[in-house]
């Protein structure tokens, strides 16, 4: 089965309706089971360590992203919290220097406590990623393309590394989507997802996923997801299920609106620089060409002037909502200086290229035509 038809039947492959014949898998909103005898039981015992929709989900989930095993948490943080409990207190962990600013929170201000270490190096040099591996390095962490930056990392040659060096793999694979990139598929060993963003795609659920092929790791995680417990409710489970019907849908018209407005965007004056991987101009154009099948639909940019003027330029958006988050049917700007990225120290932040004229937009699925309008009229000069 291709993407676009297993996102419609899978769900229909999982679970059969033996009673009513139902197209859908149901919501069961039910915290524990009925047991034939004190400890036996079929499948399920209690919806925290399993129940039917998360089921129905994760194994949809698992046959896009091209994994053996998928599981669902209540959001792509606590989705990261559990791939990080499967380190101990002496790890360093080796992470790509452009993270989500709540990985990086979560790395700084949570797991350092307990002893954990992180550098942050650009991958893409691997002579820098050699010499950055120590012995308690455990894992080689990417996002790619990264938030907000979108910075491409060679999937495969990072994972041939860390191989090598007998390290995991994990790339959070949120904005490229399984539609566009399956990083097991380049010798990644653990694959992390926020959700919340394309595959739900309407902005009304917080979710998060973790797919991996190898079957010891997935019992750890397994474990560690009962463990733990940032499970979702069955009903966030059916929406996700819901909204992936039409994901690879959307994800083909979020990429399409997202390469006119990128191009738009490179030849307007009060535009300085414009990152999208799919654009010539981008540093890892070539190497996304090569891992992925689409360049998605996000777009960051700065713009001409201050923090004033990007200020001016994102109160005047009308259908780009002002909103942290991504990868919904509507279309969103945020600033991640002050919103996605804050929690990053000012210094830090300013060494990676995250300054205060730069812009990230979620391209939605509108008309192309109304989203440039929009565009045109937020980005006139600001005393016009
Ligand atoms: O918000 P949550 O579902 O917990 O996912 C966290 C997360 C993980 N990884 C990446 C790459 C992300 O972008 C996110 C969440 N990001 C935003 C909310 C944002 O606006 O960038």
């Amino acid at each position: 089965m291709r993407d676009s038809t297993r996102a419609i039947h899978q769900q229909q492959h999982t679970y059969q309706d033996e009673h009513h014949g139902a197209v859908n898998t149901p919501v069961y909103l039910t915290s524990t089971y009925v047991q034939k005898s004190p400890g036996v039981y079929d499948i399920y015992d209690y919806s925290r360590t399993a129940n039917p929709t998360r089921t129905a989900l994760q194994q949809t989930l698992a046959g896009l992203e091209g994994a053996k095993h998928a599981l669902v948490f209540s959001s792509g943080m606590g989705a990261i919290q559990t791939v990080m409990s499967l380190f101990d207190n002496h790890t360093h962990i080796l992470c790509i220097d452009d993270l989500y600013g709540g990985t990086h929170r979560l790395f700084e201000q949570v797991l350092k406590k307990f002893g954990m270490r992180f550098s942050y190096v650009d991958l893409s040099d691997a002579k820098d990623v050699e010499t950055a591996i120590v012995p308690e390095t455990r894992a080689i962490w990417i996002e790619s393309p990264t938030n907000p930056l979108l910075k491409i990392t060679d999937i495969k040659r990072i994972a041939e590394i860390a191989k090598k060096h007998d390290i995991l793999t994990i790339v959070d694979n949120t904005f490229a989507t399984p539609f566009f990139q399956k990083p097991l598929g380049l010798g990644a060993d653990i694959v992390v997802h926020s959700l919340t963003k394309y595959v739900n795609g309407h902005s009304d659920v917080v979710a998060g996923a973790v797919m991996v092929d190898e079957d010891r790791l997935f019992e750890r995680l397994q474990f560690l997801q009962n463990a733990v417990g940032a499970i979702p409710g069955p009903f966030d489970c059916f929406l996700i299920h819901r909204g992936i019907k039409t994901f690879p849908l959307r994800m083909k018209k979020h990429e399409e609106n997202a390469s006119r407005i990128a191009t738009y965007l490179e030849r307007h004056k009060n535009v300085k620089r414009v990152i999208y991987p799919g654009l010539g101009s981008h540093p890892g154009h070539a190497v996304a060409r090569r891992q992925m099948s689409g360049f998605s639909g996000m777009i960051s940019f700065e713009i001409q002037g201050n923090l004033e003027d990007a200020r001016t330029m994102l109160e005047r958006l009308k259908l780009f909502k002002l909103a942290e988050s991504l990868g919904g049917v509507m279309s969103l700007a945020d600033h991640p200086a002050t919103m996605t990225h804050s929690a990053i120290p000012r210094a830090e932040r300013e060494k990676r290229g995250i300054s205060d004229t730069l812009i990230r937009l979620s391209v939605g699925i509108e008309d192309a035509e109304d989203l440039l309008d929009d565009l045109d009229q937020a980005l006139r000069p600001r005393n016009a």
